[in-house]
């Protein structure tokens, strides 16, 4: 354990999983911090301290406060030795970053929006109404409230939700295309976009069992089981804590 790197995540899910499945791979040791975003504890005064934004994850390395899940990513395989997350062929570079803005952007907002519906609104909503008000009070920024409010009282609107489905539709079309065309998602190896990708997508066929299964998305199917088969990627999955990131036990291929 270096004293000197620290990572306050979640769950090995969605932007806390991006770092910490990075680091794992490249066996940077760091101190793991977990904060229990069901509990609220992002928006406590001692992690706000930290990140003002009140969102995870954030790290920090010595003095150094780094936030924002994907630049942490680059950070890290940038300031830390291990093996190398990043191609060197400039289009295999553009294809990293391009996945990396499509699924940040893009296709990551539309998974989160649903999984704050069937989710983390269900997880806390029986909580005494007055202390989960207290809570979104609490919340530094206005479009984490809202984000909240709407998870909590069940108000993603029918066509916010439909959007995020049509979405997800469309950005699975692009995965299956993208993965029948090469192994990895920048090109011959395995790089951060496929991590990236990997933390919105591992539970996608159980989320998504209509639109992404062995017949209709065999590349997709196939990328998801060789990432987990990964030693890194079962030993970040096995810091989770929650059923929901368990969901990564569905990739086990049945025994031969
Ligand atoms: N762009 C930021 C987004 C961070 C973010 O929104 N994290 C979510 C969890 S995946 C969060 O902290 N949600 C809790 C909240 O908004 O209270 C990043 O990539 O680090």
């Amino acid at each position: 354990m270096t004293s000197d790197l620290t990572l306050y995540h979640w769950e090995p899910n969605a932007n806390s999983g991006k770092p910490m499945l990075t680091m794992v791979e490249k066996g940077v040791p760091f101190a793991s911090h977990y904060l229990d975003l069901l509990n609220f504890d992002q928006h406590r005064p001692d992690y706000l301290a930290i990140n003002p934004a009140g969102t995870i994850p954030a790290m920090t390395h010595g003095d150094k406060v780094i936030t924002e899940s994907s630049a942490m990513m680059e950070y890290v395989d940038e300031a830390f030795g291990g093996p190398r997350l990043t191609p060197t062929d400039p289009v295999e570079i553009w294809r990293m970053r391009w996945w990396m803005k499509f699924i940040d952007q893009w296709l990551a907002p539309s998974f989160s929006m649903i999984g704050w519906s069937v989710f983390v609104g269900p997880s806390v909503r029986q909580r005494d109404p007055r202390e989960l008000e207290a809570a979104i009070d609490r919340i530094p920024m206005p479009e984490r409230r809202v984000a909240w409010r709407k998870a909590i009282y069940n108000l993603f609107s029918p066509e916010e939700m439909a959007e995020s489905q049509r979405r997800v539709a469309q950005g699975i079309k692009i995965l299956e295309d993208t993965l029948s065309k090469r192994k990895w998602l920048a090109g011959d190896s395995f790089s951060l976009a496929d991590i990236n990708a990997f933390n919105s997508t591992y539970a996608l066929p159980l989320a998504q069992p209509h639109l992404s299964n062995d017949e209709l998305t065999p590349h997709i199917m196939e990328w998801l089981r060789t990432i987990y088969e990964r030693p890194a990627a079962k030993e970040t999955w096995a810091m989770g804590r929650t059923d929901m990131v368990k969901r990564v036990k569905l990739l086990e291929r049945e025994p031969a």
